[in-house]
């Protein structure tokens, strides 16, 4: 197995004046003719010419005209070609219909859509399928399916054939082909300055009314773009294609996104209100791509957060105009902590910008997506708003049409600013998570913050240095008013201190406000303080993190310390929930306890290997707690938060619903389940309609509603994932294998495709306590199916594989369970690169 280096880029050989491509579709014999104009690179004449091209059957290929008989591998193609500049034309025959990999040209339901990045083109014909490597494409279609899409506008078409030319220079990545039986929700758009443009959602008959909220999504995110960022759409028609089988949620290619139908169809019956969100941010997300990522590309892969870390960046900001700054930021940082502080302190640490892979489809990571929105958060908070806006209008100016790296960018920020990123740089070059230790000390008015920072060793990098880390800190007295407003305090020591003077009292500090760095904060606190944070806080996301600590160290002291249940977290959990200034889905984000993953780590941390049933049952005991605290409180919130009217997927109803969802759970506990039943019955949107069905199975009950939901859905395959997740993912600890394997046995469990198997099997591994159960269960059952599904589709079973990366964690029996398990799919044979590089980085 090959290892790739950045270290040892070089230029192509070749510069492309054109690409001019004919598909002659048919499910095991597409024809795919290229016509590529080649003119050599003067900057990299010692370079041999070598196309890339995997599972191609090669029927001719010709250059200027002459047929040639070049030398084939495995991997690619390589001949003599003229000194000057020559047309390369090749024939070759591919399968779309035995493609179970969705990488390349595959069919999916009779549709024919290609899934080209990283590295798909490769598998469609011989090109330079490398991001540097950009050509205008024209492209025609031959088929007797309706409808035939590819990138850019669209040319001449006829009965069975159209023509599509893209006139921007786009790598192969970027290349996509739809064609299928489809039908179009059409609108338009009028740019910024008076362009009209086509907009069209093309999905498969009876989804056709599960496209308004996607076309809506997708025009306030073109104006949010002409508005924020002053980028403008730049082809007459903008499509999106909505497609079953599909290994991620969305693909950026110009002109023609390609989404899983679980990342643009929605309805309210069909859909909860976290869909609409993540469908509303995904269409922001692919959208944004057309500059960041499309127009401005990759040099190369391990660029890769150049385009994702910042278009991350950008949905979020989208998703908080959208809907709410303050919520928005606690969520994201739930799931930065969830997946990517797991991974940075795992045996797959690896920096936002790696600099080896094997297989680049194993890098597209929380790391490099969300650690690298975070890395630009910092970079706009050091520089400030003004300078951020300034130094983007030079990046888009100066790259455009490049295939830029992370030099550049940081450049741009250089030459607006001034400034010196030379250290901020080690954001992108050092993996790990910092720990970031702070103490405060009072006298004479004067009110000192000492911080340390230090960064553990990850794979390949035993030492760190320190980091550039923005700090935002404020400052509040015992009554509760904010005595000094945020600030920025910029750290670059390995230790530093910071002092605010002319205090009158000794302020309680808020730290790491809006969480202004993607750190692990170690502070001594009382209980009182944290709890007076939690009232008091004007910082939203430190109002929410004080409750959060609470909770935390509540359960770690049950654990650890067989202590009961912390009445001052009760108490102020009471006071969240009284206070009818807050905004419900702030008081839904209070309500909800960190996940059994996260006090996994937190014990880690301490040193204290973590027991999964124990931290199971410690949760349980919580909740319980909290209910019958709260009990008085409860029926009254859960009827103010009743939502009259027609669904509306707004943040305002939807954050009632949240509330009314989580107060739910604990009556449930309260009830036996008579109130989660009654919902269920009631319900006329999916939210509700799954809130009480979750809320019955956490309390092992619920099998009436859940045969329901079943007959009710079945024709519905994105609910019907649904219905799998919620099962496994729900399952009492003892019982979750068994479960995840019965339905693994039910007729509708289609293996192959990635949203059914993640349904099913990713809701097993995200039961922690299930997936750890001492039997080994969990762990083997997984390991059956990742075997089996590596053989068709190695991208998620790479992905999926990761459930094992926390087998440090724990116990000897568990680990040597998970070691065996995970030697047991490194000696599969035949296995595939992907969960071959990635069982092999997780064993370490
Ligand atoms: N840029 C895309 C990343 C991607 C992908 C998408 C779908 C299937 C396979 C894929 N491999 C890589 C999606 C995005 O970040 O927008
Ligand atoms: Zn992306």
């Amino acid at each position: 197995e090959q290892t790739i280096y950045l270290s040892d880029y070089k230029e192509f050989s070749h510069f492309i004046d054109g690409v001019e491509l004919t598909f002659q579709l048919s499910p095991t014999k597409t024809r795919v003719k290229s016509k590529i104009h080649f003119r050599p690179n003067p900057k990299a004449p010692e370079q041999a010419f070598f196309l890339h091209g995997e599972h191609l059957k090669l029927i001719s290929a010709h250059i200027d005209g002459v047929k040639i008989s070049p030398t084939l591998t495995e991997t690619g193609l390589t001949a003599e070609v003229p000194t000057g500049p020559f047309i390369f034309e090749a024939e070759v025959e591919i399968s779309p219909e035995t493609n179970t990999a969705l990488e390349g040209l595959y069919m999916s339901n009779g549709m024919y859509c290609t899934q080209c990045e990283a590295e798909g083109f490769r598998k469609i014909t011989y090109y330079p399928d490398r991001p540097d490597v950009m050509a205008t494409f024209k492209v025609r279609v031959e088929s007797a399916l309706p409808v035939l899409l590819s990138n850019g506008n669209p040319g001449t078409s006829d009965e069975g054939i159209a023509e599509w030319h893209d006139p921007w220079p786009k790598p192969a990545y970027l290349f996509a082909l739809v064609a299928g039986d489809l039908i179009a929700h059409s609108d338009s758009f009028t740019t910024k300055s008076g362009k009209d443009v086509a907009l069209n959602i093309y999905v498969r008959p009876g989804d056709e009314d599960k496209c308004a909220f996607g076309m809506g999504a997708l025009k306030r995110s073109m104006t949010w773009d002409e508005d924020v960022y002053g980028r403008e759409y730049d082809l007459d028609i903008f499509n999106i294609v909505a497609v079953d089988d599909f290994n991620m949620g969305a693909m950026e290619n110009k002109g023609l996104n390609i989404f899983n139908s679980s990342c643009v169809l929605a309805s309210p019956e069909t859909s909860t209100d976290a869909n609409f969100e993540r469908i509303e941010g995904i269409i922001a997300h692919e959208y944004f791509h057309n500059w960041t990522g499309n127009r401005i590309t990759c040099r190369d892969w391990f660029q890769l957060c150049l385009k994702e870390g910042l278009t991350v960046f950008r949905d979020q900001q989208f998703t908080s105009d959208m809907r709410s700054h303050a919520v928005k930021r606690i969520d994201d940082v739930i799931t930065l902590r969830g997946r990517q502080f797991r991974e940075d302190n795992g045996p797959l640490a690896h920096p936002v910008r790696p600099e080896s892979f094997v297989e680049i489809n194993n890098f597209y990571t929380a790391t490099v997506y969300d650690k690298g929105a975070e890395v630009i958060g910092m970079l706009k908070r050091l520089v400030g708003d003004e300078d951020y806006k300034r130094a983007l209008d030079l990046y888009f100016e100066r790259h455009d049409g490049d295939a830029a790296t992370i030099e550049d960018w940081l450049k741009v920020f250089e030459d607006t600013t001034g400034r010196d990123l030379t250290q901020f740089s080690k954001w992108y070059s050092q993996a790990g998570t910092p720990r970031l230790s702070v103490a405060g000390e009072f006298s004479d008015g004067t009110y000192i913050l000492h911080f340390k920072q230090a960064t553990p060793p990850t794979p390949g990098q035993p030492v760190k240095d320190p980091r550039v880390i923005p700090i935002a800190v404020g400052l509040l007295n015992p009554n509760g008013d904010e005595v000094r407003e945020t600030c920025i305090l910029e750290m670059t020591e390995a230790e530093q201190s910071f002092r605010f003077t002319g205090l009158s009292t000794k302020p309680i500090p808020s730290i790491l406000r809006a969480f202004s760095a993607p750190v692990i904060l170690e502070r001594q606190s009382s209980t009182k303080e944290r709890a007076f944070l939690l009232a008091h806080d004007t910082d939203p996301f430190n109002k929410w993190e004080a409750g959060r600590a609470l909770a935390k160290e509540t359960l770690v002291a049950m654990l650890t310390a067989d202590a009961p249940v912390n009445s001052d977290f009760l108490d102020a959990l009471a006071a969240v929930l009284r206070d009818e200034n807050l905004d419900p889905a702030f008081q839904a984000l209070a309500l909800a306890l960190p996940s059994q993953d996260d006090i996994a780590q937190t014990l880690f941390d301490a040193g204290v290997t973590p027991d999964p049933m124990a931290i199971y049952t410690a949760l349980e005991t919580l909740s319980q707690s909290i209910a019958q605290h709260l009990q008085d409180l409860l029926p009254r919130i859960y009827a103010a938060n009743h939502v009259d009217g027609p669904f509306s997927s707004e943040a305002a109803p939807a954050g009632k619903r949240a509330l009314q969802g989580a107060v739910l759970g604990l009556i449930s506990r309260l009830d036996g389940g008579d109130q989660a039943r009654a919902q269920y019955a009631a319900a006329d949107n999916m939210t509700q309609q799954l809130q009480a069905l979750a809320c019955l199975l956490r309390i092992d009950r619920g099998q009436t509603e859940l045969a329901s939901f079943e007959t009710q859905w079945a024709q519905d395959r994105l609910v019907m994932d649904k219905w799998f997740g919620l099962q496994s993912g729900l399952a009492a600890p003892q019982k979750a294998a068994a479960i995840t394997e019965t339905l693994t046995k039910h007729a509708a469990f289609d293996w192959k495709n990635p949203n059914r198997f993640r349904a099913a099997l990713g809701g097993l591994t995200g039961n922690t306590a299930g997936f750890h159960a001492a039997d080994g269960a969990g762990y083997k059952l997984v390991t059956d199916w990742l075997i089996k599904l590596d053989a068709a589709n190695p991208q998620t079973t790479a992905r999926m594989s990761t459930a094992f990366d926390s087998w440090r964690r724990y116990d000897a029996s568990r680990q040597g369970q998970m070691i065996e398990q995970l030697k047991r799919i490194q000696a599969t044979p035949n296995l595939s690169r992907d969960t071959h590089e990635m069982v092999t980085r997780i064993l370490g």
